[in-house]
Parts: C-alpha cells; sequence; structure tokens
C-alpha cells in the first residue's frame, strides 16, 4: 500500500488534482470489490485459538470418506465451484428447500450435484462441531475439504485462509445465469468468468477440474447424434471416442442415470491429461472441446498439457482467487449449527 500524503500539506491544485486521483481510486476499487474476490477479514490463523485442530479433523473425514467413496473428490469440488459462483463462497448450496423456499441446490442445473459431495461436507462440519460448537462456518468447511479432496487425489495443495461466514440466502432463482453450461459458447463463458473476476487463463485452469468426474449422457448427447446437417458426430470429436459413447448412452430408451468419464484417459487422477486429451479431440463436453480450439484459450491448453506443474501453479491461484469470490466475513451472515438449515 502506498503512503497517502495528508491532504492539508497539498496545495489547492494539487489538492484538487488529489482529490480528483482519490476519487477514481475510490471507484476503481469499489467497482474490483463488486466484480472479484473480496479477501477482507479472511487469515490463515483464524481459528488458531477457537479451533486449533480444525484443518486436521477435516482431513481425517475427508480422507476417510474418499476411502469410500471415490467419486466424492469430484462431486465436492463442483460443488464448491457452484456455491461460489452463487452468492458468494458461503455454503448457501449447502441449505435445503423448504416449504416457503426452493434453494439453490434444487435448481434444476444442480439436480445432478451428487450426493457423496454433499455428504462429504455435511460430515465434515459434524465433526469439527464435536469438537468446536458453533465457531466454524460451513463455508470455511467446504474450503478445506475442497482443497483436501483434490490434493488426496494427486492434485495440488494450497493454504486456505479462513474466516468465511455462512449465507442467509438460498434460492433456486439466483442460479439461472451464474453457472457456464455445456452448451455455452467460449465467447459467453469468458464472460460469466469476467463476471465473476476471473480471467481467461483463470478459466482455462479451472476447467482442469474436469480432470476428474462425470457427466450424464444429456450433456454431450447432440454431439454423438445428428450434431448437424453435415456431420452425424461431431467432427472436433474423435470419431472413436464418440462411437465408444454411444453404447452407455442410446439414443433410444436413455437411462438418464448412466454418466461418463469427464478425463477419458486417467479419470480419478487430477491430473493435466484432461488438457492433453483436448489436444486429441477426446473433451467430452462441447465446452471442454471448444476450450482447445478456439483461438482464445487454445495457447493456454496448449501450456497446460505440456507442463503439469505449471498447470497445478495457475489451478491453485484460481482456486485461491475463487474460494474467495463474494465471501461474508466480520458480523455478516451466520455460522450456521447444521450445513443443511439457516439458524432458525
Ligand atoms: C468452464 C465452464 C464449465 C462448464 C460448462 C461445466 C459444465 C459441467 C457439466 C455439464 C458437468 C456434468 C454435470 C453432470 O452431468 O452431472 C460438469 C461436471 C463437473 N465439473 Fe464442470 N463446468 C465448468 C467449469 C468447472 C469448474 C471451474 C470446475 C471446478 C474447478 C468444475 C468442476 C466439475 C467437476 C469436478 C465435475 C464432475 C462432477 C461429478 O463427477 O460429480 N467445472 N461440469
Ligand atoms: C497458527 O497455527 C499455525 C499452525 O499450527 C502456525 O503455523 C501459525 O504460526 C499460527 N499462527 C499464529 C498467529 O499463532
Ligand atoms: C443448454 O443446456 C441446458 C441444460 O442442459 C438447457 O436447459 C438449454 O435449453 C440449452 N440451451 C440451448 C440453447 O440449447
Ligand atoms: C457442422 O459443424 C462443423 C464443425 O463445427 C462446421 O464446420 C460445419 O460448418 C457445420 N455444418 C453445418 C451445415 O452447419
Ligand atoms: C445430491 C442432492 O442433494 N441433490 C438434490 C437435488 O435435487 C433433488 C430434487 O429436488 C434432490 O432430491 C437431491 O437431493
Amino acid at each position: 500500500m502506498a503512503s497517502i500524503t495528508p491532504l492539508s500539506l497539498l496545495s489547492p491544485s494539487s489538492r484538487f488534482f488529489f482529490h480528483f486521483l482519490f476519487n477514481s481510486v475510490v471507484i476503481l476499487l469499489i467497482s474490483c470489490n463488486l466484480r472479484s474476490a473480496n479477501a477482507v477479514g479472511l487469515s490463515y490463523d483464524f481459528y488458531n485459538k477457537s479451533c486449533p485442530n480444525v484443518e486436521r479433523i477435516i482431513h481425517n473425514v475427508a480422507s476417510q470418506k474418499l476411502a469410500e467413496a471415490p467419486v466424492t473428490a469430484a462431486g465436492a469440488l463442483r460443488i464448491f465451484f457452484h456455491d461460489c459462483f452463487v452468492e458468494g463462497c458461503d455454503a448457501s448450496v449447502l441449505i435445503a428447500s423448504s416449504k416457503s423456499n426452493k434453494a439453490e441446490k434444487d435448481s434444476e442445473i444442480n439436480l445432478s450435484l451428487p450426493g457423496d459431495g454433499f455428504d462429504v461436507f455435511f460430515r465434515a462440519k459434524r465433526a469439527v462441531e464435536l469438537q468446536c460448537p458453533g465457531v466454524v462456518s460451513c463455508a470455511d468447511v467446504m474450503a478445506i475439504a475442497t482443497r483436501d479432496l483434490v490434493n488426496l487425489v494427486g492434485g495440488p495443495r494450497w493454504e486456505v485462509q479462513k474466516g468465511r461466514r455462512d449465507g442467509l440466502v438460498s434460492k433456486a432463482s439466483r442460479v439461472p445465469g451464474n453457472l457456464p453450461q455445456a452448451n455455452q459458447t467460449i465467447p459467453q463463458l469468458i464472460s460469466l468468468f469476467k463476471f465473476k473476476g476471473l480471467s481467461v487463463l483463470e478459466m482455462v485452469a479451472l476447467s482442469g477440474g474436469h480432470t476428474i468426474g462425470f457427466s450424464h449422457c444429456r450433456e454431450f448427447m447432440p454431439r454423438i447424434y445428428g450434431y448437424n446437417k453435415s456431420f452425424d458426430i461431431d467432427p472436433t470429436m474423435n470419431q472413436d471416442f464418440a462411437l465408444s459413447l454411444r453404447g452407455p448412452c442410446p439414443k433410444r430408451n436413455l437411462d438418464p442415470t448412466v454418466v461418463a468419464l469427464n478425463d477419458v484417459t486417467t479419470p480419478f487422477i487430477f491430473d493435466n491429461a484432461y488438457y492433453r486429451n483436448l489436444q486429441k479431440g477426446l473433451g467430452l463436453l462441447t465446452t471442454d472441446q471448444m476450450l482447445g480450439l478456439d483461438p482464445l484459450t487454445r495457447p493456454y491448453v496448449n501450456i497446460m498439457a505440456k507442463d503439469q506443474q505449471i498447470f497445478f501453479d495457475y489451478f491453485v491461484k484460481a482456486m485461491i482467487k475463487m474460494s474467495e469470490l463474494g465471501v461474508k466475513t466480520g458480523t455478516d451472515g451466520e455460522i450456521r449449527q447444521d450445513c443443511g438449515f439457516f439458524n432458525d
């Protein structure tokens, strides 16, 4: 931070200039705040006194849950991403719907969010409550557990700043427009991420989250049947790969619960294979494949494909930024007792 000269020490003309400058800096800061991470109030040692074992408790639950259900890592990562993009990282995605409120998690786009991902957050919070009741927010539990799960399946590790508070709003109606969809264009995705304060590079790095997990057939069906007038199968897709997907995802009598691997080469390992797949037409979703083809994103895909450490470095920076989007701190929000419900 630059030091600020007291206004009284400046001549009238420079005072005017300074005032002008100062005002525009303030405006700039305000507009940045609206669009990007607001990490004021977060710190690494937030629970040092009030819950010194918080990280260990969460890590134990995460690794136990992962051993029971390997799909947990992908589920949790996606849920965390959805939480941060809707109302900020405030655990609003964990709230259950009530008679009078259709909650965020029951928005149509969220219907496929997997149960094991939710379960790990609820279990971790319950374990934390046994040792430090009423102290640690569900939002911090989500940030820490997601970090641990990514790391446990081979991804990088990073330190999580803590002090998030849990949100008081969770509405399905606030979801549309705030989450990307597999049928959007690259310019649409770029503008959504930009609106959240994330750059094109950060968007490409975060998309590396698709190095694990699954997608339901309906998300890529238009690519493998009747793609367009000239091509039955999307020509940007490896044709053998496309044909192999027709088995589990038949045109008729499709089982809506069937899923395909996001990363067909190393599906359960958090690595940079996702980007190498894109170079070979092995991206599952249209949006995945377009990242590897569009001139705005392809250079970043190539960098990540070439060097896993570079992918990890960018992923960590972008995850930290994403995990601080729109956080509530200080006296905002609350520390929820049960992550699924607001405190009365
Ligand atoms: C760039 C725009 C993105 C689009 C269009 C997109 C779209 C999707 C879609 C359609 C699915 C399949 C959902 C289903 O059928 O159940 C999916 C799964 C997934 N997404 Fe994304 N996503 C994007 C970005 C991200 C980001 C930034 C992350 C996290 C950093 C992420 C993490 C995941 C994970 C881990 C899964 C697998 C979930 C599971 O196995 O349960 N995605 N995504
Ligand atoms: C908080 O705890 C961590 C981990 O035990 C330690 O590295 C750090 O120095 C502590 N910070 C303060 C301010 O006590
Ligand atoms: C895009 O996909 C969503 C979810 O599958 C669907 O509801 C929507 O109608 C699709 N939009 C277009 C333009 O195809
Ligand atoms: C079909 O899709 C391909 C690849 O996206 C494109 O090059 C071609 O122009 C499309 N054809 C028609 C008739 O839309
Ligand atoms: C996994 C999860 O909790 N998803 C929810 C999505 O919405 C459906 C329908 O409302 C719920 O049954 C699921 O529990």
